[in-house]
């Protein structure tokens, strides 16, 4: 007999799992807990990577929920430091640049599970023990409630939670929207922070270097964050281009205007 393929078509609008996402994610516990944070060398690294995978394999990827990742969340628990969290919306590349300098702080892509799933995608489908290569869930035109986006919010929810002292947040105040109310800050993070632990939330606003503007911490959308932080019995602070986060992006524009001055 001919054995018919199995159909082809892309069953989702985003793309696939990235290739040997297991190897990777496996790869990356390894780096973190052996080279990384050689203080987490007791983390079992198959275990964690067999509850990362079991949290989505055979499982519709437009039904995930956050119990889904609760084995693999009590698995790759870590205490970040008091007054060493640092939030970011609109700023991934500038923030990461800035918390490989200042190696105290930590980013949650500078944890364990924010290290081993950044930049990935995955998915599975619930016919089938594999992962779907092929295509998964957007988050905009198939569903929200996909694997990769409920995992992010899961763990961005624990990340905040978990949070102490003052928490520092790098925001970008050359896009429209500096606080964007849809963004996972704002939807996740801000209302995770624990008013009993968390006294204070500083606000970093840089501008893009090629076109400085006016005071950024004035901003509508800064002002609706003041808000929704005093109501929560949060303080809230915000400083106008930082100048040892301006600094880097000296290094990338050592030419511009605002960078020639003698320090
Ligand atoms: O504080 C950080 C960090 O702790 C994190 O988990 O949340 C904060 C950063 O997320 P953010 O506030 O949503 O910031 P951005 O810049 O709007 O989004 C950063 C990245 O996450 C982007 O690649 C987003 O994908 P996009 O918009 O380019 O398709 C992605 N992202 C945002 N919301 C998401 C999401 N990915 C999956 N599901 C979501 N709900």
């Amino acid at each position: 007999v001919m054995w018919r393929q199995p159909p082809q078509h892309q069953e989702w609008k985003g793309a696939g799992t990235t290739a040997h996402f297991y190897e990777i994610i496996l790869g990356r516990c390894y780096t973190y807990t052996q080279i990384v944070r050689p203080e987490l060398g007791h983390k079992d690294c198959q275990k964690i990577g067999k509850a990362f995978t079991n949290a989505f394999l055979s499982k519709d990827p437009c039904g995930s929920t956050e119990q889904d990742y609760e084995p693999l969340m009590e698995l790759t628990n870590q205490t970040v430091p008091c007054d060493k969290t640092l939030l970011w919306s609109k700023t991934n590349e500038l923030v990461h640049e800035y918390a490989w300098v200042q190696r105290e702080l930590f980013t949650l892509e500078n944890t364990l599970l924010g290290y081993m799933a950044d930049g990935l995608r995955w998915c599975g489908d619930p016919g089938s023990p594999e992962m779907n290569y092929q295509s998964c869930p957007d988050r905009r035109t198939d569903c929200s409630n996909n694997s990769v986006s409920v995992f992010w919010n899961t763990v961005s929810k624990r990340f905040a939670e978990d949070a102490c002292g003052v928490v520092h947040v790098l925001l970008n105040g050359s896009v429209h929207n500096t606080f964007d109310e849809r963004s996972t800050f704002a939807r996740v993070e801000v209302f995770n922070l624990h008013p009993e632990k968390v006294h204070t939330l500083q606000a970093w606003v840089m501008q893009d270097i090629r076109n400085i503007s006016s005071d950024s911490c004035s901003d509508a959308s800064i002002k609706n964050l003041k808000l929704i932080l005093s109501k929560r019995n949060i303080t809230f602070t915000c400083e106008n281009n930082y100048r040892p986060i301006r600094f880097l992006q000296c290094v990338k524009y050592p030419e511009h205007s605002s960078c020639r001055s003698k320090i």
